[in-house]
Formats: structure tokens, C-alpha cells, sequence
């Protein structure tokens, strides 16, 4: 289908949910979990106090702008050797947080909105984004079961997410994410590279000058 959204980026339709297919098995859900902020806030806040917000490099040396951490069995690491799920927080040299019911349950009714009925996460990465940090291209391919699709949910300040194709090359679709949305991703459309553009100065009452992005995914 395409998507012909005159006022993507915009709050001018604010109030209903609506749903913005991508591609055959990847949607955005706006607004949500507008209803639910207050709940997910809470639960980041709670994973601060175990494992904390922190700065990872990449394989080729380069620090990530974007600051991480997981609830779940396994949570996303990266470091010289390369990109891993791992069961122990390297930094607290810990498991991760149990992702709370609460979330789990809503990631379930994201996917399932989306034609992904069983949907069972064993971890959730969050990404948090100050002026400035941004995501280059890529593809998720660490994880083992590509039949699960990953449930993306964003808070605070606005970002351009890019989707893109099957090759680096390919086009990229510029979608918008606001406090609120949620888009899911799987099937056919699981392998596609996609990033985020440097997330511009804005201020948002309950972040401030931050984005939060909460991944849900089916690792190991
Ligand atoms: C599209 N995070 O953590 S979320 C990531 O906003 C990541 O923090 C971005 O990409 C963020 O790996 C985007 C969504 C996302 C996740 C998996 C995808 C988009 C995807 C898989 C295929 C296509
Ligand atoms: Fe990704």
C-alpha cells in the first residue's frame, strides 16, 4: 500500500490512533502507547537503578552516539569483537532486568495489531537519544528466530527514522516517530536496513530534550 501522509511529523490529527503500513509486514501505530508513557517512564526508571544508561563502541572503534540498556534473558552488547545478546550486563557484570509484565503485555498487543499473534520477546533494548545522536544504516541480524517481529516504541522528542531496502543502497522512506508510536516489523520486511537521522533540538514536557526507543525482540 502506499503511504501518502500529508502530515507526517505533525501532531494535527492528534487524537486517533491510526495505523501507516510501510511495507507488507511492517506498520506504524500512532500513539500507541500515548496512554501507557507514564507506565513505560516508570519502568526505565527502574532499570536505571540495576543497569544504567552507557555509551558502546562498534566494531570498527567508533563510540555510539546513542546510549543503551536492556531488560530481558539477553540484552544487546556491543564492543571491538562485534554485536552479541548476552545474558550479563558487561558493565554490572549482572543479569539483566526481567522485562516488567507490564510492557511485555503491550509489545504482545503491538505485535498482535499487527498480524504477529505470538509474539514472545526475551529482550528489550533501550536507546536513549540526545541532540544529535543518530543511527546509521543497518540490518538486525543477531538474533536467532526471524519468524518473531521486533516492536519499537517512541518517547520524548521527535525522530526521522529511515526505512529502508534490502541492500545499503537501496532508497530510504523518511517516517517520522513522535512520543507515542509504535511500529513492528517482521516478516518479509524484518531484513530491511533502516537507521535514525541525527535527532534535531527540540524539548518535550516529560524527557526534555531526549528520545527514548524501547525494541522488543525474540534473540535467542
Ligand atoms: C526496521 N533502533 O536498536 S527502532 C536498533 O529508533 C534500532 O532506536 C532504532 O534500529 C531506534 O536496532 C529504530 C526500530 C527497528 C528495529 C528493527 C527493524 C526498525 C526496523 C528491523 C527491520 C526494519
Ligand atoms: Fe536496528
Amino acid at each position: 500500500m502506499i503511504n501518502l501522509d500529508l502530515f507526517a511529523g505533525e501532531d494535527t490529527e492528534a487524537h486517533l490512533p491510526r495505523e501507516e503500513w510501510l511495507g507488507q509486514q511492517a506498520v506504524v501505530l500512532r500513539q500507541f502507547v500515548l496512554a501507557d508513557a507514564d507506565m513505560i517512564l516508570q519502568s526505565i526508571q527502574l532499570i536505571l537503578q540495576t543497569s544504567p544508561f552507557r555509551q558502546m563502541k562498534t566494531a570498527g572503534g567508533y563510540q555510539m552516539s546513542v546510549q543503551l540498556s536492556s531488560f530481558g534473558q539477553l540484552g544487546w552488547v556491543s564492543d571491538e569483537q562485534g554485536y552479541a545478546y548476552r545474558a550479563m550486563d558487561p558493565y554490572t557484570q549482572q543479569p539483566w532486568p526481567a522485562i516488567p509484565d507490564g510492557l511485555k503485555q503491550l509489545a504482545q498487543r503491538a505485535a498482535a495489531q499487527a498480524g504477529f499473534a505470538n509474539f514472545m520477546p526475551d529482550s528489550c533494548l533501550i536507546n536513549r537519544y540526545e541532540i544529535d545522536s543518530k543511527m546509521s544504516l543497518h540490518q538486525d541480524k543477531n538474533e536467532i528466530d526471524f519468524t518473531q517481529p521486533i516492536v519499537s516504541m517512541s518517547l520524548g522528542i521527535p525522530a526521522i527514522f529511515l526505512f529502508g531496502g534490502f541492500s545499503r543502497q537501496a532508497i530510504t522512506q523518511r517516517v517520522w516517530l513522535q512520543h507515542g508510536d509504535v511500529v513492528v516489523w517482521g516478516g518479509v520486511d524484518r531484513m530491511r536496513f533502516h537507521g535514525v537521522m541525527p535527532v534535531k533540538a527540540a524539548w518535550h514536557d516529560r524527557l526534555g530534550a531526549t528520545r527514548i526507543n524501547l525494541t522488543f525482540r525474540r534473540a535467542g
